[in-house]
């Protein structure tokens, strides 16, 4: 069994929540923060078995869009400087960043 933890944007979470339901996944919902930008995203938790794994990515892929976002890069490390206001910098997030790991053991009572 495999545990897919995948990092999303809010913007994309009811709909692939609907989607991986509809494909007959179960999923949790966590609400996080990137380090980063320090904005909420959301991660999400499917666990599947082996063989599941590409189906799943592929529906997170085709479900989770890139989206530009300015940042002023002073606030992203949490420093401040009087009277120095840096351009923002566009960055691009998402769609998703995915990680798969092995399950040990898995257990529901
Ligand atoms: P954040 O950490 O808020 O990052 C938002 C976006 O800022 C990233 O988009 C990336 O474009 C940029 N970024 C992040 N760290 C950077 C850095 N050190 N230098 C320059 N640019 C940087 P994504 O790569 O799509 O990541 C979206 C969210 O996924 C991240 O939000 C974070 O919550 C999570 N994430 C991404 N990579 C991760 C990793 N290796 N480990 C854990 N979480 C990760």
């Amino acid at each position: 069994m495999r545990l897919v933890i995948a990092m999303i944007q809010d913007q994309d979470v009811n709909k692939l929540l609907g989607v991986l339901t509809e494909h007959g996944y179960f999923a949790t919902k966590l609400a996080s923060t990137g380090g980063f930008l320090r904005q909420g995203n959301t991660t999400l938790l499917v666990g599947i078995d082996d063989d599941k794994v590409a189906e799943v990515t592929g529906l997170i892929k085709d479900t989770c869009h890139s989206r530009k976002q300015l940042i002023t890069p002073m606030e992203s490390v949490g420093r401040t400087m009087n009277n120095y206001m840096p351009n923002p910098v566009e960055v691009s997030v998402g769609g998703a960043t995915i990680f798969v790991v092995d399950v040990l053991d898995f257990v529901k009572v």
